[in-house]
């Protein structure tokens, strides 16, 4: 028998905020991302390298006739990509060992057209071992085969086919492991291009067997999606779900806008539910207007780099930003300088979140781990997990607070959930004004968004609520505001 009520209600709470029940985990919604997309996603940034005989012959698109000695780098470091890398907070990269033109950049048993049939290096040479060795437990590698090969007598004939299989299973099994492989879409265009039937199932079933951690890339995934263009840019909304019953990665796919969205869960315009997967969108765009580098070629600013920044990973996407070694086998002093400078812009923006020593309150479900503060911390596994499919979030800041940007992520672990944000901001009478859907501060939020003030204008509160409109209630792990203009 209790007699202190005191203490009844005490212990009372004390089981219900500890008990299995109220602290259980909200279940997941729709698809979700693998741990090594999870993984992925989180690398935000990554290297792309275009290299190969195009780098010295002024051509985007080999036509494989070039002479094998064409591939001449003078000084090859691919430890100075390395170092380009890591000093432009990139943890990964990704080089086109084979292009369209056949060319491998190892010394292939399956093709004439490699770097053991040219004079470089007298024939021994392997930039494919040389960049691994180089990433090695410094940055991840990843690897671009191109499927079309403009080179390869077999190219257009089912034989082909084995001939493409062989090389994935060398190139995994010889230099793996990968973090990532690029098929790009492309299939022998132009009036006169041989077609290949691409057997993508059983190139898919071999990445399965020989690879099952590795995030393949294609048009349509399954680790990742292309995004539909290549400006890097995904949409303003972008969903990293992706239907893809009866598409395959280079005919019959979602059309490019729709790779820019993904595709909303419950469309009722797809019959398809079962086929949802978790296909998050990875945006490819060149440092360069081109992809492999030409002389008479300059990088882009480091202003445009930031704008193509918050329209990729901040639209829920990845970026792969394309760096390409020049002739020496080198990244140039001129996209190292900017790229360096790319990271500090980041920097200088993002290391000051104006909501830490914040105060968030919110409705969230019972037990202490899904509460509002939540948001706040940047522990990663940390969330609030709000009751009700509209929510709200209210953030009581030190002081009157300027601040131009709001970066808000989703617990993608559980899905992706959140159709639209509304903002309310207390004009210091303690009352929110009502939102509407009119001006949603944006739709989608997924692994993160990044959202501007409009017109560089900026906010100047120091309460803020957001309202969430979602599928399933919002699991939101992250809100941070900051002052671009500081
Ligand atoms: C495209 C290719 O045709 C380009 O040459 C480049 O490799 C780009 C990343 O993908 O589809």
């Amino acid at each position: 028998m209790m007699r202190n009520p005191l203490t009844a209600i005490y212990l009372t709470c004390t089981l219900l905020t500890s008990c299995q029940f109220c602290n259980r985990q909200p279940t997941p919604y729709g698809p979700v991302p693998s741990e090594a997309q999870l993984a992925w996603q989180r690398m935000e940034i990554n290297m792309f390298c275009h290299f190969g005989p195009n780098t010295f012959s002024g051509a985007e698109w080999g036509d494989g006739t070039e002479s094998e000695d064409t591939f001449r780098p003078t000084a090859l470091d691919c430890r100075q990509w390395v170092d380009v890398a890591i000093q432009s907070g990139m943890g990964g990269i990704i080089l086109t060992a084979k292009h369209h033109d056949g060319f491998c950049l190892w010394p292939s048993a399956f093709s004439n057209h490699t770097i053991a049939q040219s004079t470089w290096n007298e024939g021994v040479g392997d930039v494919l071992k040389c960049f691994v060795d180089a990433c090695r437990n410094r940055v991840k590698a990843g690897v671009y085969i191109s499927p079309w090969d403009r080179n390869h007598p077999t190219y257009g004939t089912d034989r082909y086919n084995n001939v493409f299989d062989s090389m994935l299973q060398e190139v995994h099994t010889r230099y793996g492991p990968f973090f990532e492989q690029w098929f790009d879409g492309a299939c022998g265009e132009g009036p006169n291009g041989k077609r290949q039937r691409y057997d993508w199932e059983r190139y898919l079933h071999t990445m399965n067997k020989i690879a099952p951690n590795c995030i393949v890339f294609s048009d349509i995934g399954p680790g990742c999606r292309w995004v539909g263009n290549e400006q890097g840019e995904a949409g303003e909304t972008c969903w990293s779900t992706l239907y893809t019953e009866g598409a395959t990665p280079s005919d019959n796919k979602p059309a490019p806008a729709e790779l820019e969205t993904g595709h909303v869960p419950n469309s009722p315009l797809i019959n398809h539910r079962s086929s949802l997967n978790w296909i998050p969108a990875e945006c490819d765009v060149s440092i360069r207007p081109g992809w492999f580098w030409h002389p008479q070629e300059h990088p882009k600013t480091v202003d445009e780099l930031m704008e193509i920044y918050y329209n990729s990973v901040g639209h829920n996407g990845l970026l792969l930003l394309n760096v390409p070694p020049d002739t020496s086998g080198r990244i140039s002093a001129e996209d190292s300088s900017v790229l360096v400078a790319f990271r500090k812009e980041r920097e200088r923006i993002f290391d000051t979140d104006l909501a830490r020593g914040a105060h968030a309150t919110a409705k969230h479900i019972p037990g202490r781990r899904f509460r509002a503060q939540n948001v706040l911390d940047t522990a990663y596994h940390t969330y609030w997990a709000a009751p009700d499919k509209d929510a709200r979030i209210s953030i009581e800041l030190d002081s009157v607070t300027d601040f131009d940007i709001i970066v808000i992520q989703e617990y993608i672990p559980l899905g992706q959930r959140v159709s639209m944000v509304n903002l309310a901001l207390d004009e210091g009478d303690g009352v929110y004004p009502q939102t509407t859907s009119d001006f949603p501060l944006c739709t989608t939020v997924g692994y993160k968004r990044i959202i501007r003030h409009e017109n560089g204008g900026h906010w100047h509160t120091n309460h803020l609520e957001l309202h969430f409109t979602a599928h399933e209630p919002p699991v939101i792990n992250r809100i941070a505001i900051y002052n671009s203009a500081k």
